[in-house]
């Protein structure tokens, strides 16, 4: 399929559901209002690292207005952690923590700020809150582990004292001979990066409404989660209900990024556990120092890396050790420190790649995937190094990377390492250089250097440009599904399992269907994450949604597209080729007064007479799945001219472009706003944002008071082109895009003002601010 020969595919259709999102008629969460609810809150640990030694909550249950008040003790055997170490999978050099090892409330010991240690229902959220005051935990405080690098000293306090060492996991992944590389280099360069915390910030903070129908003996639930599909089939299990008990809705979310895929948070476990003890609905809704304390970020690695080269400026090899935060519990594996290794790579031919890693558990928050999951890191380290490289080789930044990239024609590209999902890392298709071309003649990198530079240093200005590229995995499997169906009124219902956080599903789904169905994408439904409506699938992340549930979109509606043709063949009595599908008919091609309507089809599909044909089904409907062999690897380049403010240590972004290659384009609008989403989360992670705990583990910034996010007033208007490099591994050609804004932007900001500087320093830290900037320039 081409995008280009399309009614509805490809397009820049406006996004159908916004109308009902800027208008407040959109459903969240917290507009869940039932008779009879519950409010939930909890009692979190003050402590990062500490025992507990007893918990009274006595006071707090003969609170007026509390219905319940549980603790570990009262859960019994609900939620059994698994072992605690389990055997290497494929890449690992040891045994790694099983995924289970946090309860749904801490018994023994708590391990970072925030961990929930009781939970109180009442009849609203006032009493749930005022009870909180009245528990009272004795705890014995424990030194807190917050350094990293410390907390693989011999005598560091333990995190979790039976594994006997803070290394949750040791991975060692080499391609080639590193030391055959370095011996064969003219250049070898070596620096130490840091990566430090980043918290999404989503601008809905989590919440959950359980509510267990006694007569029904179902639970429904309302949940702010990524993958309602997976959660109902696991919190079905843990509770001993059937799935088909449990209905999950994920409605509109007000933003996911990642951290709302967590399986499982223990505000999940409790909420749903306590609306069927006490049969009522239960509602939680986290506040949003909860979220900055309990809700799962990301980001934080330390990287001491290599690269030679030969003089030439071709890479004969990296060398990366890196340790990566994982927090308290690792929950989620290692996606986000193997998406660092493996993304590290990016666009180049790299021969010889010696890479090492380790998780380590430390007293904070915990790690799981956050917009890029790990891939920021890999990114920033390999295009630090080549810049310095090109510095030393007296090389153009561009040529250097334009020297290494992978040619077109060598696709499939092999890297010869595993990737997250422990398959070989294989890159399906690529053309990195058109998009480098694009963004250079975009950014006005020529006219930059040759002219405008030298104006701006006559000036006084501190303008610098800066021009990165990369590659991002995308649209992994295993797989999702999709149902179509044709209803009598002639609208399109689509289910699919994926649910939306705002990325504009409802109308890029549409337009797949538009495009088989000759269907306007006004008249197309598309409802995702209702476990109800569609209970197959795996949830949405790792812009995965355009591939994957795209993908099965695309087989659903061209099943049901041949249905159509074959009944409306048999009713017209002309050939199925004959027919075409335009403006929700079939029309006989040539003949546009012999039509019937899609409807009407649909009726007729669903006989009131006679009987099914065997093997066949009623109605226009059908129901497919799609799994890629392998995910597509999405690319891009981004450019940026960047003014520093050598007084204040301020940067004023001037200019912002994207070059950006996700294979087929569906929607080219949705596109260009996922992008410019991505870039705005990737301005704040480089310069506004950070997360910063003391040395005793308290978390200094728990609010948007002092975690800067930025606005509207500081994302500057973002040019975005694309090129298209299809995808041989689905049938829409697609790539992901989801996260691709916010990927490289770290390593841009920090060539830009390096430039903007005539590099008179080094940046090799992630995030900058205006105080880090202003002691880069003036040496502090
Ligand atoms: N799309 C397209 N053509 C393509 C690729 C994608 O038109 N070739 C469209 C898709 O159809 C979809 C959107 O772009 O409407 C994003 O698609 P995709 O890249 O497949 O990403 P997912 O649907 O899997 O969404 C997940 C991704 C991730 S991993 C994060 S994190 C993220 C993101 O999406 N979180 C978001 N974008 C977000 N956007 C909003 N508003 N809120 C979030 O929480």
């Amino acid at each position: 399929m081409t995008a280009r020969e399309t009614r509805y595919f490809g397009k820049p259709v406006r996004r159908n559901e916004d109308p009902k999102l800027l208008t407040g008629r959109a459903l969240f969460v917290d507009d869940v209002d039932l008779p009879g609810m519950l409010h939930a809150a909890f009692y979190r640990s003050p402590y990062a690292h500490a025992r507990i030694r007893s918990i009274d909550v006595s006071a707090a249950k003969a609170m007026p207005g509390v219905v319940a008040v549980y603790t570990a003790e009262d859960l019994g055997d609900y939620w059994q952690p698994g072992p605690l170490l389990v055997p290497p999978p494929p890449v690992h050099k040891m045994p790694v923590f099983n995924k289970r090892t946090q309860v749904p409330l801490a018994k023994d010991k708590v391990r970072f700020v925030g961990e929930p240690i009781v939970l109180v229902i009442a009849e609203n959220r006032y009493i749930a809150e005022d009870a909180l005051e009245r528990i009272d935990v004795d705890f014995e405080p424990l030194p807190a582990v917050v350094d990293v690098e410390a907390a693989l000293a011999p005598d560091a306090p333990l995190v979790h004292e039976d594994a006997g060492t803070n290394i949750a996991a040791h991975v060692i992944q080499e391609k080639g001979n590193w030391e055959e590389a370095a011996a064969a280099a003219d250049l070898i360069i070596e620096r130490r990066f840091f990566y430090d915390h980043g918290h999404a910030a989503p601008m809905e903070t989590r919440g959950i409404v359980a509510h267990w129908d006694t007569r029904m003996q179902t639970l429904t639930v309302w949940d702010t989660t990524q993958a309602p599909i997976p959660i109902r089939n696991g919190l079905a299990g843990m509770l001993g209900l059937s799935e088909h008990q449990v209905r999950v809705i994920a409605p509109f979310i007000g933003g996911g990024f990642g951290p709302k895929i967590m399986m499982f948070y223990q505000e999940e476990v409790l909420i749903l556990w306590a609306s069927v003890q006490l049969g009522r609905p239960v509602k939680w809704i986290e506040d949003r120092r909860e979220n900055f304390l309990a809700m799962t970020q990301e980001r934080y690695q330390i990287h001491e890396a290599k690269i030679a080269l030969t003089r030439e400026g071709k890479i004969l090899g990296v060398w990366d050790s890196f340790l990566h935060d994982t927090g308290a519990y690792i929950p989620y594996g290692l996606t986000v420190p193997l998406n660092a290794q493996c993304t590290l790579l990016g666009p180049y031919v790299v021969p010889h790649y010696y890479s090492e890693f380790k998780a380590v558990f430390t007293t904070k928050a915990i790690v799981t995937p956050y917009r890029g999951a790990g891939r920021q890191h890999g990114v920033f380290v390999m295009e630090r190094l080549l810049d310095i490289a090109a510095r030393e080789l007296g090389m153009d930044r561009t040529e250097i990377r334009r020297k290494n990239f992978i040619p077109p024609d060598a696709f499939p590209w092999d890297n010869q390492i595993i990737y997250q999902d422990f398959a070989p890392l294989v890159y399906d298709s690529g053309n990195y250089e058109p998009a480098l071309d694009k963004a250079m003649e975009m950014i006005g990198y020529r006219r930059f250097l040759e002219e405008e530079k030298a104006r701006y240093r006559a000036e006084g200005r501190h303008v610098g440009l800066g021009i990165v590229a990369y590659v991002e995995g995308t649209g992994i499997g295993p797989y999702e599904g999709a149902r179509v169906q044709v209803q009598p009124n002639g609208k399109v219902i689509v289910a699919t399992g994926v649910g939306t956080q705002g990325q504009g599903h409802f109308t890029s789904f549409a337009q797949v269907v538009a495009e088989q169905l000759g269907v306007p994408v006004e008249d197309i439904t598309v409802v995702t994450g209702d476990t109800a409506e569609f209970h197959w699938g795996t949830g949405t992340f790792a812009s995965r949604g355009a591939v994957v549930a795209g993908s099965a979109i695309y087989e659903a509606a061209k099943a049901v597209r041949e249905k159509v043709l074959k009944l409306a063949s048999e009713e017209l009595e002309v050939a199925p080729e004959d027919l075409e599908l335009a403006d929700g008919k079939v029309f006989v091609r040539g003949a546009p007064d012999r039509a019937l309507a899609l409807g009407d089809l649909a009726v007729k599909a669903n006989p009131l007479r006679g009987a099914v044909a065997p093997n066949t089904e009623p109605g226009l409907e059908a129901t497919r799945y799609f799994g890629p062999p392998r995910g597509s690897t999405a690319s891009g380049v981004h450019a940026m001219l960047l003014e520093a403010d050598p007084e204040t240590g301020f940067v004023n972004i001037l200019k912002y472009v994207v070059v950006h290659d996700c294979g087929t384009v569906i929607n080219p609008l949705i596109v260009e706003g996922q992008i410019h989403g991505g870039v705005a989360q990737g301005i704040g992670n480089a310069f506004y944002e950070q997360i910063v705990y003391d040395e005793s583990g308290q978390l200094l910034t728990a609010s948007f008071m002092d975690y800067l996010v930025p606005t509207a007033m500081e994302v500057p208007p973002i040019d975005v082109a694309h090129v298209e490099t299809p995808s041989p591994w689905n049938p829409l050609g697609a790539k992901g895009v989801g996260e691709a804004g916010a990927i490289p932007v770290g390593p841009l900001f920090a060539q830009a003002l390096e430039d903007a500087f005539d590099n008179a320093f080094e940046v090799t830290e992630i995030p900058l601010s205006p105080q880090k900037v202003w002691a880069l320039i003036h040496g502090k």
